[in-house]
C-alpha cells in the first residue's frame, strides 16, 4: 500500500487541508519524511510547471497519486452544480486541464467540495446538473486515459453526497468506467454509519483514500477505529493509495512525521 500527502501551492488559503504549502519544497519535504507521492492540491492547472514537476519526482523517487480540487470550489467558487453557463464553462475548462495534467501525473482527479451544493434548489435540477457536467468532464478524461473520483464530503461543508451508500447512487447513474469514489474516512466518521461495513459494501467503487483522523489531525492523533478500517480495507483487497489529507497539527512537520510512523506501522500489521 502506497502512502501520499496532501499538499499545495504557495498561496493555497487558509483553509486547504494540506500538511505543505509550495509544491516543490513539499515534495522534497515529503521525500525525506517517507512518503511514496503528493496529492497536489490546485486551484488552477497551469499552477505547476510540468518540466519542473517531472524532474523533482524522478530526483526524489516519488510519484503524484492524484490531482484534486477543493480549492477550485474554496477559492474560485466553481461547482458542478452551478447553473450559471459562464461558471460551467469555467469549471469546464480548469478541470480539462486537471485531466491533462494527471495524463501525465498520477493518471487521477478528485471531485470533493467541487461538485458544490443544493442550498434549497430542487434536488432533482442539482442532480442533472451534476450529472451533465460529470458526463462531459468523463468524457474528456476517457480521451486521457484519466480516471474521475467523487468524494463524500460531511454535511458540515456541504449539503450533497454526504456518504458512500448515496454516492454509489450517484456513481450508477453517471454510469462511466472512470468514474468512480474516493472515500475520506474523516468524512465517513460522521456521515456513515459503520465505517468498516460502509466500505464494504461500496466496495465496488472504492478506488482511494483520503486519511485522518477523528480530529483531522495525523493518523493515531484521535480516536478513529483504524482497525476496522483496515480490516475492511484488506477484505476488499484494498491496495491503492492512502493520502494523508490533514491539518498541519501540531506543526507541518510533526504531522507529517506522525502520519507516516502511524500508518507505515498499520500497513506492516494488516499487508505483509
Ligand atoms: C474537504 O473536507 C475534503 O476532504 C477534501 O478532500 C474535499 O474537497
Ligand atoms: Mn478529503
Amino acid at each position: 500500500m502506497k502512502l501520499s500527502v496532501a499538499i499545495a501551492g504557495a498561496e493555497a488559503m487558509p483553509n486547504a487541508f494540506v500538511v505543505f504549502r509550495g509544491v516543490e519544497p513539499s515534495i522534497i519535504k515529503a521525500h525525506e519524511l517517507g512518503f511514496d507521492g503528493v496529492e497536489l492540491a490546485l486551484k488552477r492547472p497551469d499552477e505547476v510547471d510540468k518540466g519542473v514537476l517531472k524532474s523533482l519526482l524522478r530526483e526524489n523517487s516519488m510519484e503524484v497519486s492524484a490531482v484534486s480540487s477543493g480549492q477550485v470550489f474554496a477559492a474560485r467558487n466553481l461547482y458542478f452544480t452551478d447553473e450559471n453557463k459562464e461558471n460551467r464553462k469555467e469549471l469546464y475548462d480548469t478541470f480539462c486541464g486537471f485531466i491533462d495534467l494527471a495524463s501525465d501525473f498520477g493518471g487521477l482527479v478528485n471531485i470533493g467540495r467541487t461538485r458544490g451544493s443544493i442550498n434549497g434548489r430542487s434536488p432533482q435540477l442539482c442532480e442533472d446538473l451534476f450529472l451533465d457536467m460529470a458526463h462531459s468532464v468523463a468524457d474528456h478524461a476517457q480521451k486521457r486515459g484519466v480516471e474521475l473520483i467523487l468524494e463524500p464530503v460531511n454535511r458540515y461543508e456541504i449539503d450533497f453526497i454526504n456518504n458512500l451508500d448515496e454516492c454509489s447512487v450517484l456513481l450508477k447513474k453517471v454510469n462511466r468506467k472512470n468514474f468512480t469514489m474516493m472515500p475520506d474516512v474523516f468524512h465517513m466518521n460522521i456521515e456513515d454509519d459503520h465505517i468498516g461495513e460502509s466500505l464494504i459494501r461500496n466496495k465496488e467503487f472504492v478506488r482511494y483514500i483520503h486519511f485522518a483522523d477523528t480530529n483531522r489531525h495525523a493518523p493515531g492523533d484521535g480516536h478513529m477505529p483504524w482497525d476496522e478500517i483496515f480490516t475492511a480495507l484488506t477484505t476488499i483487497g484494498y491496495n491503492g493509495w492512502t493520502t494523508a489529507e490533514i491539518l498541519p497539527f501540531p506543526d507541518p512537520e510533526t504531522a507529517a512525521k506522525r502520519s507516516v510512523a502511524f500508518l507505515k506501522g498499520k500497513y506492516g500489521s494488516y499487508y505483509s
